[in-house]
């Protein structure tokens, strides 16, 4: 039986996020982390690489073989299982034969080239099927089982020890719910899709905030394997504004034995999976108990060197408080949390009565400010990139934060309105996405209400500029 400390555990990486695809340059590093870390696994399925998915018929060219040659060869020089992917599901007709062996043509691609581990992925697609193929196969589930169990022969055959992944439509808890693929999807792959085969699971949730013990075992009654979880916790595609670099959480140790394998899919900017890859490694590793905030701090200890800079060092508190702000997508980290409860705490009391306490809160917020700006003194270029934009937000709203608190601090201001000189309508929080997510807004039970309705224009109201010499 597979366990969490051999080889046959699935620890490790997903490339499988919508966006940009990695660079080698990228892959390279990254199976450099993996190693060091004990993480055995890559798996390999760019959504926005044409070949993955739009035109998943296509051969690749000469180059692009040569390319993806070079990274198997660089996953065996590290002991790394190397997974190929392909995406066949926007418009695969599962009664065709010719459809088989086109696929066939792909893995023989990656055969010849000293891949061995395959993967066909069904997630993301259409819920329906053609005519024909309905009325041939019955169901979604029997007819992606019957093409992913001849591909896995077929691949077997040629390579006997290869492992076979296989990604069902519905792929979490709120989706089997939903009955998408069908009903009964989850229970037929269970009896149809051959045993060796290990199905890819995200959780209750697309993006899980906890994924238990039962959650797991309750998924093997019906799959009748132990499913093999692709962890969306750091993935970031789905919001451009954020990254996660917070630690590996919100699973017990005690799942290792409940699944086979965990594999993470993580923010499309590489540079920003520090964390995120090395608190997996770890967590794969513990030895019982896990404590996600002593990983993080370590996890970030180690990536402090990346911040080297043109100028003085970074204080690694401040690279801290920094990951908090960006941390996981239900939680910031303990620091960023605390700073914004204090932030809260002051609002709500009368500026008249703020005291000492909006100096002191001033001071926190400039040095998170001051430590945002210095981020474009990075040698690592690359990392500041990735950085860039949404630290450029982080630091605008600081800024309009610090400028408030000091209007307001000021006795002669305590009740009068604020006007920014820097913040205008337009250029800040302007833009159709931005009055649409003023539209609709979350509720604190988890449903969506209109706002308040605002009539068209009033929300930014123009202002003159006097421009006096
Ligand atoms: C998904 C996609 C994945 C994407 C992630 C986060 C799976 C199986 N598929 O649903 O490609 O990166 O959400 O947006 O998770």
């Amino acid at each position: 039986m597979a366990t969490y400390t051999t080889d046959n555990f699935l620890a490790g990486v997903i490339e499988g996020f919508y966006g940009p695809p990695w660079t080698h340059a990228e892959r390279f590093e990254l199976f450099d982390w993996m190693a060091r870390g004990g993480l055995n696994t890559y798996f390999y399925a760019p959504k926005d690489d044409l070949n993955q998915r739009a035109i998943w018929r296509e051969l690749y060219s000469a180059t692009e073989a040569e390319a993806l040659g070079q990274l198997i060869r660089a996953c065996q020089e590290r002991n790394l299982r190397f997974v190929y992917a392909l995406s066949p599901g926007l418009d695969i007709r599962y009664s065709n034969a010719a459809e088989l062996e086109r696929l066939q043509r792909r893995f023989a691609q990656i055969l010849a080239l000293g891949g061995q581990n395959f993967s066909l992925l069904f997630d993301d697609i259409p819920d329906r099927m053609d005519p024909a193929d309905r009325q041939r196969w019955g169901s979604f589930a029997s007819a992606q089982c019957q093409v992913v169990n001849a591909l896995f022969r077929w691949t077997r055959e040629r390579c006997p020890g290869a492992r076979f992944l296989f990604c069902p439509t519905p792929y979490c808890g709120r989706m089997a719910e939903a009955q998408l693929g069908g009903e009964g999807y989850l229970a037929t792959v269970g009896r149809e899709l051959l045993p060796e085969i290990d199905v890819f699971w995200t959780g209750p949730e697309i993006i899980s905030r906890e994924i238990t013990v039962a959650h797991a075992a309750e998924l093997q009654t019906v799959l009748r394997r132990k499913p093999l979880i692709w962890d969306n916790l750091h993935a970031n595609d789905y919001d451009g504004r954020r990254f996660f670099c917070g630690p590996y959480c919100g699973r017990p140790p005690e799942l290792r034995n409940a699944v086979s394998g965990l594999l993470i899919n993580p923010n499309t900017e590489f540079p920003l999976n520090f964390v995120a890859i090395r608190t997996l490694a770890e967590f794969v590793r513990c030895p019982g108990t896990w404590n996600s905030r002593q990983a993080y701090r370590a996890a970030m200890c180690e990536w402090l060197p990346y911040f080297a800079t043109s100028g003085p060092p970074l204080e690694l508190e401040d690279l801290i408080l920094l990951g908090d702000c960006y941390y996981l997508p239900h939680e910031e980290g303990a620091e960023a949390v605390a700073l914004f409860e204090r932030v809260c705490a002051l609002l709500a009391r009368n500026p008249a009565n703020w005291g000492n306490e909006a100096a002191t809160v001033r001071r926190q917020i400039a040095r998170l400010r001051e430590f945002c700006f210095r981020l474009t003194e990075l040698r690592h270029r690359p990392l500041f990139y990735a950085l860039n934009r949404r630290v450029w937000e982080l630091r605008e709203e600081l800024d309009l934060l610090d400028r408030y608190l000091a209007f307001k601090s000021s006795p002669g201001n305590q009740k009068a309105a604020y006007h920014p000189d820097s913040h205008l309508p337009g250029t800040y929080r302007g833009g159709m996405v931005a009055r649409l997510q003023r539209l609709l807004v979350p509720q604190t039970d988890g449903t969506i209400a209109p706002a308040p309705v605002t009539l068209p224009g009033a929300a930014e109201p123009r202002r003159q500029t006097h421009i006096t010499q």
